[in-house]
């Protein structure tokens, strides 16, 4: 079986992945500087004409290179208990711990299932996020079980070692045993984002359209379950959990949203609307709210295909709920961290991108 072949026939969403950033062109401190300073003496004299040349705006580097041996494929990424990122690599079966600072990258743990899907010619599935709690990591399993060709376990790995770990949770097994009532092609799902919950976890569903609560001794329920608005990316702020939805093919802007909902609560309420293919939410500084959109979904793709490359945005959540353009174009990123005010994009062509000044007035 080709699940791509399989895949492409069917009018079901599998979920957006992934992304190629174009370099972007910033101002060097040097220029900024004087620029500041230009700025500063101009004010003197005129305020008002000093106000349209502000210093100060996001920009973004490029940290890493060739994650995933420079693949495309979908990855996930937290905030390690040291302070550094932690990206997983799907097509290698690996977990990377990359220096936020330096972006020197190594090995933390390898030898997990690989991804063996494809979709719109973007690898899917094998470690597709990562997690800690009480300084154990944890690796979010997908689309690596028997009804996609494979022979492992979709659900939570527990890392023990370098090379060693243990699953804590068979995901595949609890959707085999309980589909959702939205329409499948793969029955065991493909879980895209954990976010650690109380203790436990929450996994999002972007083929199930759910979102699961899992216990560190493997118990699996149905935490919140949607119609097709493809959850994909998880923040948790006290006792509320914000979601992004990548919204149903062809994942046009009004669909691509922020809800929240509290744990046991059947329904979600709308944050913000009107980016393409959201695929994470963070927060950020100033306990604002920041989202990934993937970008352009191309016409005709096949469900679950990325997007087109450098049609993606990193956003800001208005108040209003609407969305402001903080950074574009980024090239088909999958998932975002801040550490300090510096936001971290890990996108599909196995980059990592470091954006400054995302708190700077638009
Ligand atoms: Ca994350
Ligand atoms: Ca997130």
């Amino acid at each position: 079986m080709t699940p791509q072949n399989k895949d492409s026939k069917k009018k079901q969403n599998i979920l957006a992945l992934a992304p190629k950033p174009a370099m972007r062109v910033t101002k060097s401190v040097g220029i900024g500087i004087v620029l500041f300073l230009g700025a500063t003496l101009i004010a003197i004299i005129t305020p008002s004409a000093a106000s349209a040349q502000s210093p100060c705006e996001p920009t973004a580097t490029r940290l890493v290179t060739g994650l995933d041996t420079g693949l495309e494929s979908a990855k996930g990424s937290t905030v390690g208990p040291d302070g550094a990122l932690y990206v997983t690599e799907g097509a290698v079966g690996r977990i990377s711990r990359v220096d936020p600072l330096t972006g020197e990258v190594t090995t933390f743990a390898s030898g997990l299932p690989t991804a063996i899907i494809s979709i719109g010619g973007a690898i899917i599935g094998g470690a597709i996020d990562v997690a800690f709690i009480d300084n154990i990591a944890y690796a979010l399993v997908t689309l690596v079980s028997p009804d996609v060709g494979g022979s492992h376990v979709d659900g939570i790995y527990r890392v023990d070692g370098p090379d060693s770990f243990t699953v804590v949770a068979d995901i595949g097994a609890f959707n085999l045993a309980n589909p959702p009532p939205t329409p499948f092609v793969v029955p065991t799902g493909l879980q895209y984002a954990l976010q650690t919950y109380r203790g436990g976890f929450l996994v999002t569903d972007g083929h199930l359209n759910r979102v699961l609560r899992v216990t560190l001794e493997g118990e699996v329920t149905v935490s919140i379950a949607f119609d097709n608005i493809v959850p994909t990316g998880l923040e948790v702020r006290g006792n509320t959990v914000y979601m992004a939805e990548a919204g149903p093919v062809p994942h046009l802007p009004q669909d691509g949203k922020v809800v929240s909902f509290e744990s046991g609560s059947p329904t979600a309420t709308e944050v913000a609307s009107g980016a393409r293919l959201l695929v994470d939410v963070e927060f950020g500084p100033a306990n604002r709210l920041y989202a990934l959109s993937q970008g352009i979904f191309p016409v005709g793709g096949d469900p679950g295909s990325p997007a087109l490359p450098n049609t993606g945005a990193l956003v800001k959540v208005n108040g209003e709920g609407t969305f402001t353009v903080i950074t574009e174009p980024l090239d088909r990123p999958t998932s975002l961290e801040f550490i300090g005010n510096t936001a971290y994009v890990v996108n599909l062509t196995g980059e990592i991108w470091k954006i400054d000044g995302v708190s700077c007035p638009h």
